[in-house]
């Protein structure tokens, strides 16, 4: 997968609608080139030919009407546009029509300032996946992202948290997108029949890292997503045998912090480093500035970037433990 080159999606027609897109936007493209020169063309000629130097007083002719010349002109260009809007209409409503949810798998998808979470329906188990997807600047790729088996129909419903702002679920290599609206449920759906791992972007200025909000779809083999899905793994990638992750780091993790903050450079991203924090605050002041964002602000940073985070207070601490280990 490569972020850099985010167009290189359009070198792949990974979903199953995604060839009827790229035949109306074709279709359009030559539809709108031929009515364009034929406005253009004669223009140009006519405004060159009947130039006044070329024209004298009496030679100009009061003409009325030709009624061949205008019924072709309307005839023509109205039949032009219904085949664009067969294509158009037609390619949309593959888009549109969701299939049954009993025949697909249906995924809750929210996007916030500046991270995409995926919350599955529960495993046999009774887990619920929940999945938080965000670019990592350090790494250069983005950490976890939407897991789907080939060949299935997946339906996502996409809402924003009513404090947050408008965002897009873009997926050049399957050419769907769709508003994120906070506060109101939009939905989409995809079929992809390509393994393979594939960028999604968010297309709707979102504000400082509107650039680095990516996510990726992940299309794997039906067993691979299974033997997944009915674990508790937070990805398909992870080693299971690894050594666990703290409480605090996979807080950390889940909550998105990573999208705004370095842990582990002194990097500035959208708010401060917090590495070595623990050294120059105290616990108290940690938790409060995760329950209270707004309260004190470090010189060269604005509030009402960083969200509240209303978590038990058991998490909190953790979260803090974490910040403090960070040296
Ligand atoms: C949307 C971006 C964003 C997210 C997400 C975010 N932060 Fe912040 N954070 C900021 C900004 C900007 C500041 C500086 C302004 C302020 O204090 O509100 C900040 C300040 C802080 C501070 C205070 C630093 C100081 O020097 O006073 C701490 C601690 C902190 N964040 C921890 C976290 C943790 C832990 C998380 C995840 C639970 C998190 N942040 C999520 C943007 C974010
Ligand atoms: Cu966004």
């Amino acid at each position: 997968m490569d972020v850099n080159n985010t167009l290189s999606g359009f070198n792949s027609m990974a979903a199953t609608f995604a060839k009827d897109v790229d035949q109306a936007f074709w279709i359009n493209f030559w539809i709108s080139i031929v009515l364009g020169l034929s406005v253009l063309v004669p223009m140009f000629y006519f405004a060159w030919k009947y130039r006044e130097s070329n024209v004298k007083d009496e030679e100009i002719e009061n003409i009325t009407h030709n009624t061949t010349l205008e019924i072709a002109w309307t005839l023509i260009p109205t039949l032009l546009m219904m085949v664009l809007f067969y294509y158009g209409y037609t390619s949309m409503k593959t888009l549109r029509t969701m299939p049954a949810a009993s025949e697909s798998i249906v995924v809750k998808v929210e996007g916030s300032k500046w991270k995409w979470k995926y919350e599955y329906p529960a495993n046999k188990s009774g887990h619920v996946h929940k999945i938080t997807s965000v670019y990592d600047k350090k790494i250069g790729d983005v950490k976890r992202g939407l897991y789907v088996p080939v060949g299935t129909n997946i339906i996502l419903e996409m809402t924003a948290p009513l404090n947050d702002v408008l965002h897009a679920w873009y997926v050049p290599a399957f050419r769907m997108k769709e508003d994120v609206v906070p506060g109101r449920i939009t939905k989409q759906w995809f079929k992809s029949d390509v393994p393979g791992e594939y960028v999604v972007e968010c297309a709707e200025y979102c504000g400082t890292a509107h650039s680095y909000m990516y996510s990726k779809v992940v299309v794997m083999e039906q067993a691979d997503y299974d033997a997944w899905f009915e674990s508790n793994a937070k990805s398909p990638f992870e080693d299971a045998n690894a050594a666990p992750v703290s409480k605090g780091q996979s807080l950390y993790e889940d909550n998105g912090c990573a999208g705004c903050h370095s842990i582990d450079t002194d990097a500035t991203l959208v708010g401060p480093s917090l590495k070595g924090i623990g050294a120059k605050y105290d616990a108290a002041y940690l938790k409060d500035a995760l329950k209270n964002p707004n309260k004190d602000v470090p010189a060269g940073f604005f509030p009402g970037v960083m969200p509240p985070y209303a978590l038990p207070d058991a998490d909190l601490d953790e979260l803090v433990k974490y910040m403090q280990d960070a040296k």
